[in-house]
């Protein structure tokens, strides 16, 4: 790959040992779900396990799959003390004097696996509170804010890893000549301005009428905005926020009348892409307040998001204000 800088050379430049090497143990990881996802419909492992997660969802094989994977990578980092992941009920110690603690959709969008749509790994990752020993609910329950890396890999017409540790939000595509990650995406910037909106436009007679009206602004024609603004949707998390980054645009999970905190998931799919957006220049909120700053109470909470282009967010928040 000529001189294109490996994950490893850029972990070593900009961060410390030990979120390297658990970077890279996740990395590692992903690349082995990355492989099962791109071969499931020859290997038996698209479909169902039977089971429902802890959030009532059936869970895909390879949800299990991609979960076990990755307690398995991050416990030989040696450096990861807990985990918490969308498919456990509770927390797990991993090692216990590891520094840091991760939170992970191991699968996001993994209902999309049999049509070959995108879907991804979300991770968010801190410091843990306590000392040592057995990690608690409580070093989980720590605001956005205080994220040391967040971000996510997305299995799509390419395996990339777009993270963040601070200091802007990098890209490394996984080449299929050698099977490492290369910089191939450096210091991603959200467009300011967007023309996208991505929500599932179906639940609208179930949003409240803020989000309603801020539909109709979207849809209205106003040559001088660039409006209408076109509907791009497909039902996974990672696939929909990774384009917007590129593209710019405005992603919303509101609450609604069936589900009254909106359905995704705090501590492992609104912290690590509100973290990364804001790390890109974008803004991210519960329609009230930044993401980043809700204070966790329980590992499985969920939250309504609006997230994307500053001047979509704040516009949808007009709206919300009424
Ligand atoms: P709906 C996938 O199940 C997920 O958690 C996110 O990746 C995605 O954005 C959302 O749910 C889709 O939900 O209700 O529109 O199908």
């Amino acid at each position: 790959m000529g001189n294109a800088v490996k994950l490893s050379t850029f972990l070593e430049a900009n961060t410390n040992i030990d979120l390297a090497k658990l970077i890279l143990s996740l990395a590692e990881g992903c690349k082995i779900i990355g492989r099962l996802v791109n071969n499931a419909g020859l290997s038996g492992i698209i479909g169902t396990t039977g089971d429902t997660n802890v959030q009532g969802e059936t869970v895909q094989k390879l949800d299990d799959l991609s979960n076990k994977i990755l307690m398995d990578y991050l416990r030989a980092s040696e450096t990861c003390a807990g985990y918490l992941s969308e498919e456990n009920e509770g927390i797990a110690t991993l090692n216990q004097n590891g520094k840091y603690i991760i939170s992970v959709d191991p699968l996001d969008g993994s209902s999309n696996i049999d049509v070959c749509a995108p879907i991804g790994t979300i991770f968010n990752i801190y410091e843990r509170l306590s000392g040592a020993g057995d990690v608690s609910d409580a070093d989980f329950f720590q605001k956005g804010m205080e994220t040391k890396a967040g971000g996510y890999v997305i299995y799509g017409s390419s395996t990339i890893l777009v993270f963040s540790t601070s200091n802007g939000v990098t890209g490394f595509t996984l080449s299929t000549e050698d099977n490492d990650f290369y910089l191939s995406h450096p210091d991603m910037k959200m467009p300011e301005k967007g023309k996208i909106y991505s929500l599932n436009q179906g639940n609208t007679e179930k949003f409240g009428e803020g989000v309603k009206n801020f539909i109709a602004y979207c849809t209205m024609v106003d040559k001088e905005t660039s409006r209408p603004y076109s509907l791009r949707y497909i039902g996974s998390m990672v696939g929909d926020l990774h384009r917007n980054l590129i593209k710019g645009g405005i992603f919303i999970y509101p609450a609604n009348k069936g589900e009254k905190k909106g359905k995704l998931r705090l501590l492992y799919e609104c912290i690590p892409m509100s973290f990364l957006t804001e790390q890109a220049g974008g803004k991210a909120t519960d329609g009230t307040q930044r993401i980043l700053e809700i204070q966790p109470t329980e590992l499985h909470e969920r939250t309504a998001i609006f997230i994307g282009s500053k001047n979509l967010v704040e516009k949808a928040e007009e709206f919300l204000k009424g």
